[in-house]
């Protein structure tokens, strides 16, 4: 079976080499020459564990190769970018032109379907604009939806065995798409629809920005009611029942932050708590650079001079050197801007250097900084002392104190 994978990025490459080593006949297309052209040579331009062995197989073997356009296959699949518009309105441009540049391709008994994070009723509308533009195909080939929900750094292991919900327009679609994730997938293939399928990518996300808003607005109402959060939370959740997550300095990654608008711009009147968790999340980050700037203040009215500050953590979470969508990294920004040329050292153990920040050891910033500032939860800084002698401002759970 030839299978032709649209977009071959942090998804679209990992999926695309596992159904290769996994006998389908793959074409890996990318609209970045430089994409494809490391591709075939077998050099990963993504970062993930395992993956450059897979890929080197896949490509050796001639099971896989990538090209700038489509080739004819038996199946379609877009994974290209969704990204948002300036007022938080999702862009479904990419996966439009992706689906325009297979239509020509498509045969009687193909399959369609689209992987990428997308609004709901995406996929009908392309369906719709596949059937207006070859009215031909219309009953004779199948359109489904099937989100991924791997976590970076652990794509292979989750890519296989995750679970997955496919989604198709009509029931032969959904039936056709199972088909051919059995191929590779050990997880639970769970049949719905497309709509279904769409929301419930959303869904997921959404839930967990909802978990963490609530351990975030449990953080704020500790801090002025003078209860350590980390204990309550701990406590909390000795209730066989309960499972509050951990606050932290905000949400960062392109996911969690980013899904929950593809609920709240199409259904803004809805979705109260979605949005509201949203604006707690984003708020928590403010709300953090504040505290440091006011400790900065406090400091050098009490020792009348600046503060060395050590801020600990750029990434968007623990033990990843992903600093995109970063908090921790808006934080830092802010407090720049405003500490008036005292010392801040930026700390991020999971990089070996930074264009903006000058990067400082964890073990020297910690030793000399007067104010301490814990932003992610690396690993490394749990090795570290508490020192009544600095001001430590713990906004993940380093120290729980
Ligand atoms: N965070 C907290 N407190 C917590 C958990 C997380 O503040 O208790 C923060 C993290 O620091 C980070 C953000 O939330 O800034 C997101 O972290 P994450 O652990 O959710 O990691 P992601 O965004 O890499 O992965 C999520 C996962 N989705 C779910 O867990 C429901 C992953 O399975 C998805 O595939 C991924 O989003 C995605 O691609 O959608």
């Amino acid at each position: 079976m030839k299978a032709c994978f649209m977009g071959l990025g942090y998804i679209g490459l990992p999926t695309a080499i596992i159904a290769a080593i996994n006998g389908v006949e793959v074409t890996g297309v990318d609209v970045n020459p430089s994409v494809v052209e490391k591709t075939n040579a077998g050099e990963l331009h993504i970062v993930e564990p395992g993956l450059a062995e897979m890929l080197r197989q896949a490509i050796g073997s001639g099971a896989l190769h990538a090209t700038l356009t489509p080739e004819t296959s038996d199946a379609y699949f877009i994974v290209v970018p969704t990204p948002f518009k300036g007022n938080h309105q999702p862009d479904i441009s990419f996966v439009e032109a992706a689906t325009r540049a297979v239509i020509p391709f498509l045969k009687e008994g193909d399959l369609y379907v689209i992987e990428s994070t997308s609004p709901v009723g995406t996929t009908e509308l392309m369906a719709s604009l596949i059937f207006r533009t070859r009215p031909e195909l219309e009953g004779k080939i199948y359109i489904a939806y099937c989100p991924e929900r791997v976590l970076p750094g652990n794509v292979i292991y989750e890519l296989v065995h995750n679970d997955r919900v496919i989604g198709g327009i009509d029931e032969a679609s959904t039936r056709k798409a199972i088909e051919f994730y059995a191929q590779f997938v050990k997880g639970e293939l769970h049949a719905t629809n497309a709509r279904t399928a769409e929301m419930c990518k959303l869904t997921e996300n959404s839930s967990r920005d909802v978990q963490i808003a609530f351990a975030n607005e449990l953080s704020l109402i500790c801090d002025k009611a003078g209860i350590n959060v980390w204990d309550l939370i701990r406590l909390a959740n000795k209730h066989p029942r309960v499972n509050i997550l951990q606050p932290g300095c905000g949400v960062g990654g392109h996911c969690i932050a980013v899904d929950p608008y593809f609920i709240t711009s199409a259904f803004p009147e809805e979705s109260r708590l979605i949005a509201d968790a949203r604006t707690i999340n984003n708020y928590k980050a403010d709300w953090c650079a504040e505290k440091v700037i006011n400790a900065m203040l406090t400091f050098e009215i009490e020792h009348g001079r600046k503060p060395v500050v050590a801020m600990m953590g750029v990434a968007f979470k623990p033990d990843i050197d992903d600093l995109r969508e970063s908090p921790a990294k808006a934080i830092i920004s802010k407090v720049m801007q405003r500490s008036n040329n005292a010392h801040i050292l930026v700390v991020e153990p999971n990089v070996k250097e930074h264009h903006v920040f000058k990067l400082t050891p964890y073990e020297t910033a910690y030793k000399d900084a007067d104010i301490v500032v814990f932003l992610t939860a690396h690993t490394p800084f749990k090795s570290l002392t508490w020192d009544d002698n600095k001001v430590i401002l713990d906004f993940c759970g380093i120290f729980k104190r």
